[in-house]
């Protein structure tokens, strides 16, 4: 890349940090702890969401969805009573600062609570970019493997927490836990790591409680 291109690039992503700040300002006033949901296609995202929703009957949640195209994970949300608006990126592999701002006018925000912002589904992209969130959070699920935190990084170091999905798959996928760990903490020490299973819920009171006693909930 050249001096230029290097410069270009830099510009937006500051550009991109500043529109992120104000994003994340705005609902932070409002009430709204903003939770940046990334992961690989089908990693179990939205499931994992819907999850910790109706983990949490008392609460107030919102969603925004992003895909490249369709509006099947914002429907099934909708479908459950969950105040969601779908993203549509057509084509962009992450969602950033400018769409997040834009898209807000389209959510009715009239309580506090937390927005998932469900990202578009790639373990690379989304970590690049902020998008106004107080925390990262990783899907990462049993079915693509224990070599995941080595071969992509970055979404592992930023993530503020990592849950493990699909965990009733492990003894299919042949995988290898201390693998997993150990590529992990290499990268990032304190991260909290919770393995669920989104079939039967299980492990996800014990994201609640570590919300909870975040004062997130
Ligand atoms: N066995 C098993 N299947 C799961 C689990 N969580 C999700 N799934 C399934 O995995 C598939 C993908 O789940 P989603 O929650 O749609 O994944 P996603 O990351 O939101 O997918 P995209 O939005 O398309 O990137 C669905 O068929 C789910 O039923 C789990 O814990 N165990
Ligand atoms: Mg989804």
């Amino acid at each position: 890349m050249s001096g230029k291109e290097i410069e270009v690039v830099q510009n937006i992503h500051d550009e991109n940090d500043r529109i992120a700040q104000e994003v994340n300002k705005k609902l932070n006033d409002a009430g709204v702890f903003v939770i940046n949901v990334m992961g690989a296609p089908g990693a179990g995202k939205t499931s994992s969401i819907i999850s910790i929703i109706q983990n949490n009957p008392d609460k107030q949640f919102y969603v925004i969805e992003g895909d490249i195209e369709s509006d099947i994970d914002a429907v099934k949300l909708q479908e459950l009573g969950i105040d969601t608006i779908q993203i549509n990126t057509n084509g962009a592999c992450h969602l950033d600062a400018p769409v997040i701002q834009s898209s807000l006018q389209g959510l009715k925000i009239d309580k506090p609570g937390i927005l998932f912002i469900e990202n578009i589904g790639n373990l690379v992209c989304p970590a690049e970019f902020q998008i106004g969130e107080h925390i990262k959070m990783l899907i990462c699920s049993a079915a693509e493997g224990s070599d995941k935190p080595y071969k992509y990084p970055l979404a592992f170091e930023k993530a503020d927490l990592i849950l493990l999905t699909k965990c009733d798959l492990k003894e299919f996928v042949d995988f290898d836990d201390d693998f997993f760990y150990k590529g992990i903490r290499a990268l990032n020490k304190t991260t909290p790591i919770f393995e669920v299973n989104a079939k039967n819920g299980q492990g996800f009171g014990e994201v609640t409680a570590w919300l909870k006693e975040n004062n997130l909930t």
